[in-house]
């Protein structure tokens, strides 16, 4: 694999002696176009947030006839599992190409995580009255360049929900003395904390093991994810299927590499982007749509909270999202409410 790195190395190298011949030449390699742009996603094809990216580094390859060969790297294996290494990896030059969820970058933009929230969203009507909305979407993709990396589409991960090993969850007391693996961004931690379970942050790799082993009881992750990834063979019984969080899949480019190409390839590359989330969310969704009825089938216990239970949870995690609204980024954030309340009367 030739690194950009390298690529001057060798270029420097073979100017030697000629400084005349070595100096364009350099010119020349600095912009050229990688022979890879390396993708990294947490987990793979099986998936339907791996899936979206495979769908959008196909699309790019054949729309610029290879000129832009995007190879995807699923289990984070760029930042080896590290998932919440992958925004700092990025700016870094390990990976060119993000096509993941902000839940993993937010312990270092913490901004990003404005859409994950506990119980920001009801429901999908309210996630895209949000995502429609332009002035929400222009905030954001400020924040994204802000931190280094130029913002093309917006898919998504899904609504996470919780599962353990030891009991049906039906409200925040259940959740005592539980200890659930939770990812990224410490709002995740306080939200279990505050709830009375115990929070412990792990890896996607580290936790299927941990699950299997029993070191951790729960976790919380896309029904999508929970079937893909078989949880219910790591003695995963009960899951509450609550909503409490949704996040983006985010395909960006880090601006070095952005700025390396030109404009009509860029134009190729955005409009990729935006097929691929939108076939990601239609996949991401006709899994939503029946997830309860398969993931019983697999022999696990699934409690839909009511209305009244739901309210339960989001009363536990007020302080929280009080706290991280004032933190992250409060005026988008009530441009989102506001856009969540509109969605209510429409
Ligand atoms: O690690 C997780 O739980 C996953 C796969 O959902 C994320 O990367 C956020």
């Amino acid at each position: 694999m030739t690194t950009r790195r390298n690529l001057i190395k060798s270029t420097v190298a073979a100017g030697v002696g000629s400084i005349s011949f070595g100096v364009p030449l350099l010119l020349k390699a600095q912009n050229q176009y990688k022979a890879e742009y390396r993708m990294s996603t947490v987990v793979g094809t099986a998936f339907a947030w791996g899936k979206g990216g495979e769908i959008f580094a196909n699309l790019v390859r054949e729309r610029t006839q290879g000129r832009i060969n995007i190879k995807q790297y699923p289990g984070a294996s760029l930042v080896q599992g590290q998932q919440d290494r992958e925004f700092t990896a990025m700016r870094q030059g390990i990976i060119d190409v993000l096509c993941g969820a902000p839940i993993n970058w937010a312990g270092t933009v913490r901004e990003l995580g404005v859409f994950t929230l506990p119980f920001l969203f009801p429901d999908h009507k309210a996630w895209d009255a949000a995502l429609a909305n332009e002035s929400i979407v222009n905030d954001y993709y400020a924040m994204v360049r802000k931190a280094g990396a130029e913002p093309l589409a917006i898919g998504e991960t899904g609504f996470r929900q919780l599962s353990n090993s030891k009991r049906p969850v039906t409200k925040p007391e259940d959740l005592a003395g539980l200890k659930i693996r939770v990812v990224g961004s410490p709002m995740y931690g306080e939200i279990m904390s505050g709830m009375g379970g115990n929070p412990t942050f792990m890896s996607w790799a580290d936790a299927q093991p941990a699950l299997a082993s029993g070191a951790v009881d729960g976790q919380e992750n896309p029904l999508e994810v929970f079937m893909a990834a078989k949880v219910h063979t790591l003695g995963q019984k009960f899951v509450t299927k609550w909503n409490y969080s949704n996040d983006i899949l985010l395909y960006a480019i880090a601006q070095p590499i952005w700025n390396s190409w030109n404009a009509a390839d860029q134009k190729i590359v955005r409009e990729a982007a935006i097929e691929a989330s939108r076939q990601q969310v239609k996949l991401v969704r006709s899994m939503f749509a029946d997830d309860v009825e398969k993931v019983k089938a697999l022999g696990v216990q699934v409690h839909v909270p009511n209305p009244k239970e739901l309210e339960a949870f989001q009363i536990s995690t007020r302080r929280v999202y009080a706290r991280w609204k004032a933190q992250i980024n409060s005026s988008l954030i009530t441009k989102i409410e506001e856009a969540v309340v509109k969605s209510r009367k429409a």
